[in-house]
């Protein structure tokens, strides 16, 4: 039996929730500052939109402590980073880059990890020997609003292996699988070289996958790459990118396509995979 399908075997909800908890409460859970008036302000119209969903559709006693059972679940998968980042962040996301008039961005998702191996301008991910899925050459450009190249700019990437899975979210994959950081010279230019992740589908066995049976969903995003992509005095961008023709292009559970994140892959020059180019326009941080 291969490598790759050791972890197909052992991932379950519970250890990748477990591990996006332990993920979000380290990097972003302390830098939460939210003021007495917009908790009070954000809370109440929360509230009161429950109690008129209440009301319009007469929930029962049974709905309720179905709803009471399902969410005590959420907390005890660790399901919180996927619930929230699969249903709500996009909106957030929508919020927060309306002013740009750089790339549009997309959801960062449960499974970002700081600090991967850097790679220079051009390299590979670190990759396994034999690593499932088409190779995939990827040239690109980093450049601000104005039009010139930024040098001393970042691509962070993550993306899932050809199985569906994120490395530190899926036992029995290495650290960094499929990880990596490039930086730009003084031409902005990129060269990424990784293979191409499968679609993904949201844990089954989790509270986040029984919502979703529930309500006869499907579980499934697209195939896509994130990447986290910062220059100096410039704002951070965070997209995913996706493949023209994925089924799930258009029904995307986490609503996070957008059509300007749509990557062009063509068959690779030399003949082994594929090769793409996708640049990236950054805007200067606001003064
Ligand atoms: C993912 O890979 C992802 O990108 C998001 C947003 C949610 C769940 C899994
Ligand atoms: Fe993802």
């Amino acid at each position: 039996m291969s490598e790759q399908t050791t972890a197909t075997e052992s991932a379950t909800a519970a250890k990748s929730g477990a591990s996006a908890t332990e993920r979000f409460r380290s990097d972003k859970s302390s830098a939460a500052q939210t003021s007495p008036e917009r908790v009070d302000l954000l809370a109440r119209e929360v509230l009161s939109a429950v109690h008129e969903t209440i009301r319009k559709n007469q929930v029962t006693y049974d709905e309720y402590n179905a709803l009471k059972s399902w969410l005590i679940s959420v907390g005890e998968d660790g399901e919180w980073p996927l619930f929230l980042d699969v249903f709500v962040e996009h909106v957030v996301e929508d919020v927060a880059t309306a002013h740009r008039s750089g790339n549009k961005g997309s959801i960062e998702g449960p499974y970002y990890v700081p600090g991967a191996p850097e790679i220079g301008a051009s390299g590979t991910v670190p990759m396994r020997e034999g690593e499932s899925g088409t190779p995939l050459v990827w040239t690109g450009t980093i450049t601000s609003t104005d039009g010139s190249p930024l040098a001393g700019g970042q691509v962070e990437i993550w993306h899932a292996d050809a199985d569906g899975f994120y490395s530190q979210f899926a036992p029995g994959l290495p650290e960094w699988n499929l990880r990596a950081r490039i930086t730009t010279g003084d031409d902005g230019a990129f060269e990424i070289t990784t293979v191409r992740p499968a679609p993904y589908q949201i844990p089954t066995d989790g509270a986040t996958g029984k919502l979703i049976a529930a309500a006869n969903w499907h579980a499934w995003r697209p195939a896509h790459i994130h990447v986290k992509v910062s220059a100096p005095g410039h704002e951070t961008l965070t997209a995913q990118l996706y493949f023209p023709g994925d089924e799930h292009n258009d029904d995307d559970i986490a609503s996070a396509v957008k059509p300007e994140l749509m990557l062009d892959p063509k068959p690779a020059a030399d003949g082994n995979g594929e090769q793409l180019v996708y640049d990236f326009v950054l805007d200067p941080e606001q003064s």
